[in-house]
């Protein structure tokens, strides 16, 4: 039996609790109360939010001017292994204190990545058992697991897509490896984001030969999964750009194209990350809006990006009127297929203390329960869905109702025109749904 270790490293904090918005104790939420009922499911249920493993206990606050600033307690030991034990009672510590359900890893977060693929899988083995334990003495579970198919510098021409077999076939190997961990620790998703899956000068780039390997790349990974019990959903997480100038998963409208033109669309849904979709020059609730109108609104990767810089910042959630916009969504939707609310976001570099993390996710998670409470005030008490619903009266009979069933031809609907009389000026009342929200807020 495999003994999990007993350290506390957040010494003196202890378990976050809802205290309301009435409490002066920052260690506590002021909106997130887990239990709540919002809409026939608790807050809990709605959200699961996740911490990611990457970005709380291994991202040291690096920038590409900077070694990281923030000093971690788990990575003292000279051993790789014993230190990626030490990370992990880190990190089921934080998440349980945090009272949430879930974590989100990629292979190379649990463990240092080795010279040989022999000897990662062995690490691999052996970090999936502690933390197998660790999860049977919690109850953390695992939203979805990943592979870090981009920060190796094999990858530097892409992994599903590189232009040489060879590192294609690395990477099936390592992905087959994060399926098999994922599959090992009951992971409910599995993410494929596509960091270095794309191009940086199409000169050099066939764009449709590359498009077809990752197509094929997927369909193998999703066969294997299959036939070794997962039963869970694949994400593609899309994002514009960065590392790559240009990514092939680039929005939610490129990648669910993408999925259907390769017959992925059973298995695979969309994680939505509010930075990937400002960067791709869309908000959050667009980006939402696509995945959910295609059935595909799998998972969110919450953070936010900065309104004076275009780069994936990834700093924590705290704009109550985006995040409102988007729960007005998400609640439309019938919230997430399969996935949850992963906070896929850092501390600032000089965000120091070990407690600084707390204050994250505090702040995230008040932000989104906040949000999702405005939503649903909005969407049972206010005029907000009959106002969007008018806009479109003229679709719920006549000849509307006849264009919406397809039963005009393009002659039919020209002879409408030219016997109605002309159209009345009809305001969008932009300002006035605009003010809803703040109303509710
Ligand atoms: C990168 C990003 C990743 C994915 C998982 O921008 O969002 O961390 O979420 O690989
Ligand atoms: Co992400």
């Amino acid at each position: 039996m495999i003994i999990t270790g007993n350290k506390e490293y957040y010494k003196g904090i202890g378990a976050i609790n809802y205290e309301g918005k009435e409490s002066d104790n920052p260690f506590s939420f002021k909106f997130y109360n887990p239990k709540q009922l919002v809409m026939g499911k608790t807050m809990a249920e709605h959200f699961k939010f996740a911490v990611a493993y990457w970005h709380s206990f291994c991202g040291q606050g690096g920038d590409p001017f900077g070694p990281g600033t923030q000093q971690f307690p788990w990575d003292n030991s000279p051993d790789p292994m014993q230190r990626a034990r030490d990370k992990a009672d880190a990190a089921f510590e934080f998440i349980t204190k945090m009272g949430f359900d879930y974590f989100c890893f990629h292979d190379v977060d649990l463990v240092d990545e080795a010279d040989s693929l022999s000897e990662n899988e062995k690490r691999l083995h052996e970090i999936g058992e502690y933390i197998a334990q660790k999860k049977k003495e919690s109850s953390v579970k695992l939203l979805w697991g990943t592979a870090n198919c981009f920060s190796n510098p094999v990858y530097m021409n892409g992994a599903a897509t590189n232009p040489d077999f060879k590192v294609v076939a690395r990477a099936g190997a390592q992905i087959k490896m994060a399926l098999d961990l994922t599959i090992a620790l009951g992971g409910e998703n599995y993410v494929f984001w596509g960091g270095r899956e794309g191009y940086m000068s199409l000169l050099n780039t066939d764009m449709g030969r590359e498009l077809d390997h990752m197509a094929q790349f997927l369909t193998m990974a999703r066969d294997y999964a299959r036939s070794n019990g997962f039963r869970g959903s694949f994400f593609i997480e899309p994002k514009p750009m960065e590392p790559m100038k240009h990514q092939y998963d680039f929005d939610a409208a490129t990648a669910i194209g993408f999925l259907r033109e390769y017959g992925l669309d059973q298995d695979f849904k969309l994680n939505i990350e509010v930075n990937h979709a400002t960067l791709a020059q869309h908000s959050f609730e667009h980006e939402l809006t696509v995945a959910a109108n295609a059935g595909m609104l799998g998972s969110i990767d919450a953070n936010r990006g900065d309104n004076q810089n275009g780069w994936d910042t990834d700093q924590f959630p705290v704009n109550l009127y985006e995040v409102t916009e988007a729960m007005l969504v998400f609640l439309q939707a019938g919230g997430l297929k399969g996935g949850g609310v992963n906070f896929d976001a850092k501390i600032r570099r000089n965000s120091t203390d070990l407690e600084d993390i707390f204050h994250a996710h505090i702040g995230g998670a008040d932000t989104f329960a906040r949000a999702l409470l405005t939503a649903e005030k909005i969407l049972t008490s206010s005029e907000y869905s009959s106002l969007k619903k008018d806009r479109y009266v003229s679709f719920e009979s006549g000849n509307g109702k006849e264009f919406e069933k397809g039963s005009l031809t393009l002659e039919a609907l020209s002879k409408i025109a030219f016997n109605q009389s002309p159209p009345k000026r009809v305001s969008g009342k932009q300002e006035l749904f605009e003010n809803i929200i703040n109303q509710f807020i």
